[in-house]
C-alpha cells in the first residue's frame, strides 16, 4: 500500500487557492520528497482554501459545521501543469444525471427539484449493524477530508474536482459486515415526481441507477463518499447529498444521490453493464489500452476545452493512480474484466 496520509505533526501550513493550489502542491512536494515519489496521498495540506469565486451554497447546520471542520487536505499530486482544477462553473453545469436528462446541460437546469434534506440512507445485507440512518448520522462520526481527484468519464473527458467526504471504508466498518460480505452495491434515488428524466420512456436506465464495487474496492482509502465539492455543499446535479467517488474508475461507478448501500455476496450488475454489456463492464477500470467498442481510450479531452483549445491529454492507466489500486488487480485479465 503506498498510501501514507500525514500525522497532523507533518503537516505543513499552506494557505491554498484554486488557483494557486499547483503552486502549492508544488511547494509542498518539495518538502516532502523524503516520502518518495508516485504517493497519490501524499500527505495532507492544511485547510485554508479559498473558493471566494464558488457561489454560496445553503446546507443544513450540521453540513455547515463538518465542511468548516474540514482539516486538512489530502492533494493528489498530478502533473502540476496540467491537473489545475476544473473551474467551479464547469464542473457544476456539465454533468451526467440521467435521472434529470441524457443532456449534459439537463441536470444543472433540471436538478432543482430534487429535495436534499431531510435524506436516510439504509444499509443492509450482509451486517451486523444495519438500518435507515439519517445523513448526518452517516457522516457525524467521521473527519470531514478533502480530496483533489481526477474525474475520467468514460466517454473521454476529464475534469480535477476538490471533493469533500469521508473514506466509504469507514462507513463499511461501522456496519460491520459479515464474512459474506464480498461485495457493495449502491442504489440512487428513485423519485419520478423529483427526477424528470425517471419520467421520460425514452431512458435506456431500468431505475434505480445501480453500482457497485468489490469490498477490497470499497475500502480503499482512495474511495470516497463525497457531500461537498469546491469548500460547500454537492450541487444537487453532483449528486446531493451523498455520491460515491471512485478515482481510478470510469465516472460512471461514481454513483449519484445514494440511497442504499448494500453489503452483497454475489457481484453486482450495474446499470451500464445492463444496458451494454459489450461496452460497459463491472470493473470500469480507466484503461489506456482498452479501447471502448466505439472509441479510443488512450486520450481525453480536459474540460474546459474549446474548438479552438481541444485540450487533449494521454489517459493514464488507472487514470493516474495505478502505483495505489494496481495491486488490487494483480492476475486479473483487464481485457476481458474491463
Ligand atoms: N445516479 C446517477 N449517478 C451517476 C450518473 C447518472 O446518470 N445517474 N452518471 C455517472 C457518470 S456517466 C459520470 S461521468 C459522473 C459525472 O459526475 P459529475 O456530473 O459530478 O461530473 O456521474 C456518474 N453518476
Ligand atoms: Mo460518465
Amino acid at each position: 500500500m503506498m498510501i501514507k496520509i500525514a500525522k497532523p505533526s507533518d503537516l505543513h501550513d499552506f494557505d491554498v487557492t484554486p488557483e494557486s493550489v499547483y503552486l502549492s502542491r508544488r511547494r509542498f512536494m518539495g518538502g516532502v520528497a523524503g516520502l518518495g515519489a508516485g504517493l497519490a496521498l501524499s500527505g495532507n495540506v492544511r485547510a485554508n482554501a479559498d473558493y471566494s469565486d464558488v457561489p454560496e451554497g445553503s446546507p443544513p447546520g450540521w453540513l455547515k459545521e463538518k465542511i468548516s471542520a474540514t482539516q486538512w487536505k489530502a492533494v493528489t499530486p498530478g502533473d502540476p501543469e496540467k491537473d489545475t482544477l476544473t473551474p467551479f462553473d464547469d464542473a457544476s453545469g456539465y454533468n451526467n444525471f440521467y435521472e434529470f436528462g441524457s443532456g449534459k446541460t439537463d441536470p444543472a437546469r433540471r436538478a432543482g427539484s430534487l429535495k436534499t434534506e431531510p435524506w436516510s440512507v439504509v444499509v443492509d445485507g450482509e451486517v451486523n449493524k444495519g438500518g435507515r440512518f439519517s445523513l448526518e448520522d452517516i457522516a457525524k462520526p467521521s473527519q470531514f477530508e478533502e480530496r483533489i481527484y481526477r474525474l475520467r468519464c468514460v466517454e473521454a473527458w476529464s475534469m480535477v474536482i476538490p471533493w469533500l467526504g469521508i473514506p466509504l471504508a469507514e462507513v463499511i466498518k461501522r456496519a460491520e459486515p459479515t464474512s459474506k460480505a464480498n461485495y457493495v452495491r449502491f442504489e440512487t434515488l428513485v423519485d419520478p415526481e423529483q427526477m424528470p428524466g425517471q419520467r421520460s420512456s425514452f431512458s435506456l436506465i431500468d431505475w434505480p441507477y445501480v453500482e457497485g464495487l468489490r469490498m477490497d474496492e470499497a475500502m480503499h482509502p482512495l474511495t470516497l463518499l463525497a457531500m461537498g465539492m469546491y469548500g460547500r455543499e454537492l450541487p444537487n446535479q453532483n449528486g446531493a447529498p451523498l455520491r460515491l467517488v471512485v478515482p481510478w474508475k470510469y465516472g460512471f461507478k461514481s454513483i449519484k444521490s445514494i440511497v442504499r448501500i448494500s453489503l452483497v455476496e454475489e457481484q453486482p450488475v450495474n446499470s451500464w453493464q445492463l444496458i451494454a454489456p459489450d461496452e460497459y463492464g463491472f470493473y470500469a477500470n480507466v484503461n489506456p489500452e482498452v479501447d471502448h467498442p466505439r472509441w479510443s481510450q488512450a486520450t481525453e479531452r480536459r474540460l474546459p476545452n474549446s474548438l479552438f483549445r481541444t485540450n487533449t491529454m494521454d489517459t493514464l492507466m488507472f487514470n493516474g493512480y495505478a502505483d495505489d489500486v494496481a495491486e488490487l488487480y494483480a492476475g486479473l485479465d483487464l481485457r476481458k474484466h474491463y
